[in-house]
This record gives structure tokens, C-alpha cells and sequence, in this order.
């Protein structure tokens, strides 16, 4: 420092410098063993790290994107270490010590792309660069994955907490990696939804997509339209009490998320999937009918009226209320199994609807089967289908839309995991994590190439999970082989591999609680 004295001998001193940590204590994993599977990490032992009650995060970056993520940093590791960390701003560095910075990306490497980081681990300083909130908060995910599994404890664990030392160059294939999640089917509380985004966003997980409405309930508060909650929310799949979020708590959701670096995409479904509407307004039926509730599993029977303006006023107060609770660019407007909609009626819904969601500021996402439809150019269509063959994907991918792909046969999770198993969806053929993991979505759909990948989603339908545990056990260990799927370069990817690390997953997955389903294949 600027007051360092020369000292007896003569010489001036260097500032202290902390001894790098020689034996990792043996569980800290390699660097680089995580999921996904970085880019690039090259590891060097003079460099390990310790994690002290002496450390410092600081935030040597302007945008709120750093300071989240640092804030979040220190949130996760604090119950297992019990150390509270503090993050402090760059003041000159009057903090002797280690620190774990994190500093906007001057020195990235020029060709890096979106939504990458650098993580460069030395004895004195863990440096985190990036230059977006998502590069950071995937920087802190790497992080928190090279310590010890003991991280993920609820309780202290008293324990030297080492890094390895080393620089990990990373960047996602895809900047769009999503789950979805069905409330409609079976709903489950703010704080299973809450659980289940820390869970998702260990593995790089950025978007959560929200089924909020179906056949068997409605989810959202809708100002002026009490009747959507008092009604079509009081049921779900089976005959339960279902339930809703008032608009407070979806508010929660979506700002829960953000402050895990985790954009919420709500999707409302239409015209067909709206018994629940139709049973809170007759008035949205077209012959002024009052359905039954429905609280069974069949799909394809339900439709809004296309032809009458009541419709289109209820779509509006719904596109412009959710719009304006949800701070993310998308907003989902189903558009799948319509089977109840004629197709020219189907046609002259969306060219009604598309508008809304574009005129409220967001970029509308549907099923593909709304890729039959003229679609402004901003639209991202979802293929949820098994087939490699789909001409109208195709050809919205040739106009310039871009596609998220989620197919049925390798990222529905709601499906089992294999033939002989009592309980999942079987529509799409079983799922095994290998399945799960061996495909490359952008060989998949014949004319959707790389450029025309938005990103990947895994889709879980609550037909048949009622609890959170069921959730775990139909996300778990499949969502890890999604998550490297959408991140980690298709050359680079390698089952054997793959299965090496997440076998090590197992004890942090117990640790967080996670009731995961054991899946042979896999060296537990
Ligand atoms: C198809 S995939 C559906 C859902 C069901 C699911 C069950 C899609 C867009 N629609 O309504 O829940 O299959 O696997």
C-alpha cells in the first residue's frame, strides 16, 4: 500500500499476501466438475482459494447486475459457513484480506458472448468478470458449485472451504434456458414456486415459464374480473381446493426470481385450455352456456368465443394486467390443442391477440401450433412435439421467428423415466436422463438450425404431480441434463462425463432437500 514503510532490512514490504491454501480438503471439486460443463477451465494448484470469515465481496461494477448477484452470493454460502459475508463497494481497496470481486468485463476476452464470464481463482482474490447480470449470476453459480457440497447445508458446518484455483472462460450456448412449470393442472403455493427457483437456478436455469391458467383453473388475479378467481381458481385435477396468486404475490414470484437471475414468463392459454374462464364468465361462451368445472386430464374441449368483442375486452384487461406485473420481455400465449377452435376462427383469434401482447411491450411466445398463424416477426414459437418432420416450425424459423425448443420425447419431464414405471405421462415415450441428455436441439427439427434457436425448455405438466416432492422427483436429475443441453457447446458435450458429475450432484441435492429420482445409469 501507498504507507508501507521500508522496514529494517531496507526493503519495502509487499502487501501481505495470503498464503494460497496448498491441501484442498479432498471433497472440493476439481475445477471445472460441474453442470453444466464450462467452456473452458484450465486449473492451477498455486492458486487455491480459501473462504474465510475474513473474506469480502466486492462490487467493482456499476450495473445492479453485480450487486444482486454479489448480495445473492453471500446469502447462499452464509447458513453452511456462517460466515456474513459483507459486500462493499470499491473504495480503493482499504480492506487488506481476500475478496471475492466482482468487476465489469474490460479485460473479457473480446470474442466472449453474451451472457459469458470469466472466474479467475488465485490464493488472494476470487475475480468475477462480467459484462451483464446474467454473466454474474452464472459466475456465482460456478462458484458456489466449486466448493464443497457442505455449501449446501442449512446448518454450519465447521470446515476449511476451499476453491481450486485456476480460470474457468465461460459462456451459454443458448441465452434462453427455461422450465416450465404447470400451476393450472395442480396448484402449489408462492413458496414451493419459490423453492423451486432456487433449485432451477443453481444450474444456470435463466427463465421460469408459468402455466397460470387451463382447463382445470385459473391462477392470476385479474383486476375486474373477480370471478376468475372465485370460481374457475377453486379447482384443479381430482377434485382439490386448487388456488390462486393475488397479484402481490405473483409480484413476489417474478422479483424472487429476478434476485436469483431467473425472468418469469407468464403464459395464459387460448382460445382453447379456458374451461376455467368459461365457467367464471358464461358471457365468454358463445352460446351463453354454463360448462361444469372440469377436474379431469382430458385436453382439446374448451374454447373462448372468437367472434364476440366481450372476448377480446376480458384479453385485454388479462395481456395489459399481466404485461404490466411482469418486468421480463415475453409473454406466453399458449395457442396449443385448440381442437375445439375451428381454424379460421384460430386464425382470426391470434391476428386479434398478437397485437395486444406487442402493443403492451412484449415479445408473444406460443405452442407451435400458432406458428400457423401470420406471425409478427418478434414471436418465438414453442415446438412441443416428438416429431423431427414439422412444416409450419420450419417455416416460421425461414420468416425470421425464432424457436424454443422443447420436445416431448426429451424434455417433458413429466413423463416417465422409464417403460416399466407405475407412475408419468407416456404419450411421448419414457425419458431417461441419458434421453434426456443425447440430443442437440439444433439438429432436431429439420430447417431449425443453430441461428434459428432461441433456446431450450423442459415442460413439467401436473396432470399427475401433486406434491413437491413429486415435483423433485420428475425434475431431478432430468432438469441437470437440460440445463447442460442449453449451455455447454455440443462438441463438448459427453454422457460419460456428464454422469461422472452428476453423480456428485447426489450429496448436494440431499443436502438442499431435493428428493430426487436415483435413475440407474447414473454412478450414484
Ligand atoms: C400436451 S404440450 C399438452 C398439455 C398436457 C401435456 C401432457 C402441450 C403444449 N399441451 O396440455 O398437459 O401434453 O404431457
Amino acid at each position: 500500500g501507498d504507507d508501507a514503510q521500508p522496514d529494517e532490512t531496507g526493503t519495502a514490504p509487499t502487501q501481505e499476501q495470503p498464503m494460497p491454501l496448498e491441501e484442498l480438503p479432498e471433497d472440493t471439486p476439481a475445477l471445472g466438475e460441474i453442470i453444466p460443463a464450462p467452456v473452458r477451465a484450465a486449473g492451477d494448484e498455486s492458486g487455491n482459494f480459501e473462504l474465510t470469515g475474513q473474506t469480502r465481496i466486492r462490487v467493482d461494477s456499476d450495473g445492479s447486475g453485480a450487486r444482486r448477484a454479489a448480495e445473492y452470493l453471500a446469502e447462499l454460502v452464509e447458513p453452511a459457513t456462517g460466515f456474513a459475508l459483507p459486500v462493499v463497494d470499491d473504495g480503493g481497496d482499504a480492506e487488506p484480506g481476500r475478496a471475492i470481486v466482482l468487476r465489469d468485463g474490460d479485460e473479457l476476452p473480446e470474442e466472449l458472448p453474451e451472457g459469458g464470464y470469466v472466474l479467475d481463482i488465485t490464493a488472494g482474490e476470487v475475480a468475477l468478470a462480467a459484462d451483464s447480470a446474467d454473466g454474474f449470476f452464472s459466475g456465482v453459480q460456478t462458484l458456489r458449485q466449486q466448493l464443497p457440497a457442505d455449501v449446501e447445508a442449512n446448518e454450519r458446518v465447521d470446515r476449511t472451504w476451499g476453491i481450486a484455483g485456476g480460470r474457468i472462460v465461460d459462456h451459454p450456448r443458448f441465452g434462453y434456458r427455461s422450465a416450465m412449470l404447470d400451476i393450472a393442472r395442480h396448484f402449489f403455493e408462492p413458496e414451493v414456486v419459490k423453492r423451486h427457483i432456487d433449485r432451477l437456478a443453481q444450474y444456470k436455469i435463466n427463465h421460469l415459464h408459468l402455466h397460470l391458467s387451463d382447463d382445470q383453473g385459473w391462477r392470476i388475479e385479474i383486476e375486474g374480473w373477480p370471478k376468475l378467481t372465485e370460481i374457475g381458481a377453486a379447482t384443479e385435477v381430482g377434485g382439490g381446493p386448487g388456488g390462486y396468486y393475488t397479484q402481490e404475490e405473483y409480484r413476489e414470484i417474478v422479483a424472487y426470481a429476478a434476485d436469483r437471475g431467473i425472468t418469469v414468463v407468464p403464459e395464459i392459454d387460448m382460445p382453447g385450455h379456458t374451461n376455467a374462464a368459461l365457467i367464471s364468465y358464461p358471457e365468454l361462451n358463445c352460446d351463453g352456456s354454463n360448462p361444469e368445472p372440469y377436474t379431469g386430464t382430458h385436453v382439446g374441449f374448451s374454447s373462448l368465443c372468437i367472434d364476440s368483442d366481450r372476448t377480446y375486452e376480458f384479453l385485454n384487461d388479462v395481456i395489459s394486467q399481466i404485461a404490466e406485473l411482469t418486468p421480463g420481455p415475453y409473454l406466453h400465449v399458449g395457442g396449443d390443442e385448440a381442437e375445439a377452435t375451428g381454424e379460421a376462427d384460430y386464425a382470426r383469434f391470434f391476428e386479434r391477440v398478437l397485437p395486444m401482447v406487442t402493443g403492451a411491450g412484449k415479445r408473444p411466445v406460443g405452442w407451435h401450433e400458432y406458428g400457423q398463424v401470420d406471425l409478427p416477426e418478434p414471436a418465438i414459437v414453442q415446438y412441443w412435439r416428438i416429431e423431427s418432420e414439422h412444416p409450419d416450425t420450419t417455416a416460421s424459423a425461414e420468416s425470421g421467428n425464432s424457436i424454443i425448443m422443447s420436445p416431448a420425447n426429451k424434455s417433458y419431464l413429466d413423463m416417465k423415466y422409464n417403460d416399466g414405471d407405475p407412475w408419468g405421462n407416456d404419450w411421448a415415450g419414457a425419458v431417461d436422463v441419458r434421453t434426456a441428455y443425447e440430443w442437440d436441439p439444433a439438429r432436431f427439427l429439420t430447417g431449425v438450425g443453430e441461428a434459428s434457436v432461441h433456446g431450450v425448455e423442459t415442460a413439467l405438466w401436473t396432470e399427475l404431480v401433486e406434491s413437491e416432492s413429486d415435483i423433485e422427483r420428475m425434475m431431478f436429475p432430468r432438469l441437470q441434463a437440460l440445463a447442460e443441453v442449453g449451455w455447454t457447446p455440443q462438441q463438448d458435450r459427453d454422457w460419460e462425463s456428464f454422469q461422472r458429475r452428476l453423480a456428485t450432484q447426489a450429496e448436494r441435492m440431499d443436502k438442499q432437500g431435493i428428493d430426487y429420482h436415483p435413475t440407474p445409469g447414473v454412478n450414484w
